[in-house]
């Protein structure tokens, strides 16, 4: 009995990330939209059950990159809400001090190479995380998502090569959703799919309905272990949908109404909780996660509008140096 309490309490723990990832996006979107927040913002919503499955694979010490659609991703991998709000604000208090903004989000703490606004190359940061953890002897492992687009970029044939080559302890995750930016990715890619492309240099594949939590975690919780295990690369495809056009102002007028209506229906959300309502779980508590994780946002979005800007004498800390001239540097801050 008490098993099932606690197996209903993570259950639910889940649907209200998932919740919590939605609600972090929207109100993404809505601050830029305002010109609240400067820069791109990538939505991932009909995505979460992906970021979320794939971290319930991994441990808290293992590391995993992101791409350029990355809020789902940190958020699931244990990064603060608030601190990333604050991060897209410019604020103080920001998971990067504010200076990094939706496409650099990173928190080490938690595992969290960052988000990347170059196609693919995150991959290539899990990798060299992949072989610290082997020249250091740890069970870490490292993962890293990417979307069927990233499949077509030299750095994903390069990492599934020397992963596969030199044996490294990499989860590689394409997040399949059909499109790269405003281009069908079938339009622009040869061959039979990615479980083809990976299978062709050696790794172990395997492809997973991604709007489906409960399969995500069983697949993730399977291919991660396997990672960990035989201390070399595992490939999985996870097949989902992206609701929103490529970056918020963009409202995907490419795309098929009839096809983009029936995709939208299967949302993994609605899912899980039709799973956990017919599981028995209570109507009341599977609306109460829901109105949480509102909440939570609504108050992280008024935390990031009243919080401080950074000190302008931050503008040159915790910065990579290039050497930038006295004279440069007085000019800036000035
Ligand atoms: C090297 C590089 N080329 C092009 C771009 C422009 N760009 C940004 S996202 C994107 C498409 C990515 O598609 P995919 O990997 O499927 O990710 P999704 O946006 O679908 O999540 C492109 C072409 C870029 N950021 N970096
Ligand atoms: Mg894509």
């Amino acid at each position: 009995m008490g098993g099932m309490v606690l197996a209903v309490e993570h259950a639910l723990a889940r649907l209200r990330r998932m919740h919590v990832i939605r609600f972090f996006e929207e109100a993404a979107a809505e601050a830029w939209f305002a010109g609240k927040v400067r820069g791109s913002v990538h939505q991932s919503i009909g995505q979460e059950a992906v970021a979320v499955g794939i971290c319930e694979g991994l441990r808290r010490d293992d590391w995993l990159a992101s791409n350029h659609r990355g809020h789902g991703h940190a958020i699931a991998k244990g990064a603060d809400p608030r601190a990333m709000m604050l991060e897209l604000y410019g604020r103080r208090g920001g998971t990067c001090g504010g200076k990094g903004g939706s496409m650099h989000i990173a928190d080490f703490s938690v595992g969290m190479l960052g988000a990347n606004g170059v196609v693919g190359d995150g991959v290539t940061l899990a990798l060299g995380a992949a072989h610290a953890a082997v020249i250091q002897g740890q069970d870490r492992i490292a993962a890293a998502m990417f979307g069927d687009g990233a499949m077509n970029r030299g750095p994903l044939l390069e990492a599934l090569n020397w992963s596969a080559a030199i044996a490294l302890p990499i989860l590689l995750v394409c997040e399949d959703n059909h499109y790269s930016a405003t281009t069908r990715t079938a339009d622009v890619t040869a061959g039979p799919g990615p479980i083809a492309r990976a299978e062709a240099f050696g790794l172990y594949a395997e492809s997973v309905d991604g709007n489906d939590l409960d399969a995500v975690i069983e697949a993730s919780t399977r291919v991660a272990a396997r990672v960990r295990e035989t201390r070399g690369p595992v490939f999985l495809h996870c097949r989902t949908y992206r609701w929103r056009g490529h970056f918020a102002p963009d409202k995907g007028a490419y795309r098929d109404p009839e096809e983009h209506a029936r995709l939208m229906a299967n949302d993994p959300i609605a899912r899980y909780a039709a799973v956990l309502a017919a599981a028995g779980v209570e109507a009341g508590a599977i609306a109460r996660v829901e109105e949480e994780a509102r909440a939570e946002i609504a108050a992280h979005v008024a935390d990031a509008e009243a919080a401080p800007w950074p000190e302008e004498r931050e503008a040159f800390t915790d910065v990579q140096d290039l050497g930038a001239p006295d004279e440069l540097a007085r000019w800036v801050v000035a």
